[in-house]
């Protein structure tokens, strides 16, 4: 039986450091209404969707990553786009920098959240895998400083009942590593969401000689590791990026819907604020879940010699 949701991948492009939380939830409630006009359900928006890509700086102080994030989600400035899409009866995704109070210390985190089509927070993410370095690269060519303001994400790889099936999410690095998918793939998971901030280009170290990695690399193995998590997993996976020029990083684009083939069923063409969209049966990954990727009868964890096998995973009932 089908269970179509109309998913909408709203890429974002540039978002200007001096761009205030105004702005910036003017234009996602732009894309939110072009995504209602398509018919969307649910629109997916990029990783740290709100501000600027700050963790290309690296401040002397750290505590300057405060003023990027949210100390609450909602908050007056979000708010306006939580109302919207409530009022529009569309859910949506939506990356943020967390700051937050737990266990008596002040901690920030690379966030994500999934809220239905009532405007009520349905489940959250933490990013898991925190790229780059906690201080300046010696080398000159890192260009992403996530751990010098970000812990790790303490909430494992969670996914949640939602828009009429299982949902989960991963941010941007986390799609490098095949266990971040697995974990969601072992609960079921029939759609997975991605936001990512991802340089189109990337410097690297030969000897003692920074060159820049061939160009088509950074397009290939964002397609290349979202393609197989699909395909593998069973799902459809949705790629959003935060893409363009932006603040000297040039972000690639590259917004996909990935059906659980592992086919590319839309993709973006621009760097600029662009929606995509497409009918994503959750039912279209059933038949390799009980074929070819029946993790049950075929995975034979028992004969992987090193690797112990999972226990405790949840699985939902
Ligand atoms: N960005 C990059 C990403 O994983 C990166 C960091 C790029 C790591 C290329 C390795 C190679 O897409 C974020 N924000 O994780």
């Amino acid at each position: 039986m089908s269970r179509v949701v109309r998913v909408a991948a709203a890429q974002m492009g540039p978002i200007a450091r001096a761009e205030g939380r105004a702005e910036v939830v003017d234009r996602l409630i732009a894309q939110l209404h072009k995504a209602h006009s398509f018919g969307a359900d649910l629109v997916i928006y990029p990783e740290m969707a709100l501000t600027t890509f700050f963790p290309r700086w690296v401040f002397d102080d750290p505590n300057e990553a405060d003023a990027f994030c949210e100390a609450a989600m909602p908050n007056p400035a979000i708010q306006p786009l939580f109302d919207e899409a409530a009022r529009l009866q569309v859910g949506f995704s939506l990356g943020y920098a967390e700051l937050t109070q737990e266990e008596g210390r002040k901690r920030r985190f690379n966030a994500s959240i999934l809220v239905d089509g009532t405007g009520a927070i349905v489940g959250k993410y933490r990013k898991v895998h925190i790229p780059g370095l906690a201080h300046a690269d010696p080398d000159g060519c890192a260009s992403n400083f996530e751990k010098r303001y970000f812990e790790n994400g303490n909430l494992g790889f969670p996914v949640f009942r939602a828009f009429g099936g299982v949902l989960g999410m991963c941010i941007c690095n986390d799609r490098r590593w095949p266990e971040a998918w697995r974990v969601m793939g072992l609960q079921g998971a029939e759609l997975v969401m991605c936001g990512y901030n991802t340089g189109a280009t990337r410097m690297v170290m030969e000897g003692n000689r920074r060159v820049m990695e061939p160009a088509h690399l950074a397009t290939e193995h964002n397609l290349l590791v979202m393609r197989a998590a699909a395909y593998q997993n069973c799902c459809w996976v949705v790629g959003v990026a935060k893409a363009g020029a932006e603040e000297g990083s040039n972000f690639l684009g590259d917004t996909c819907i990935i059906a659980p083939t592992g086919d590319v069923v839309a993709k973006a063409v621009g760097l600029g604020d662009e929606v995509i969209v497409a009918d994503c049966d959750l039912s279209a990954g059933d038949y390799n879940r009980r074929s070819i990727f029946n993790f049950e009868a075929h995975r034979q964890l028992q004969h992987y010699g090193l690797i112990t096998a999972q226990r405790g995973v949840k699985v939902p009932v």
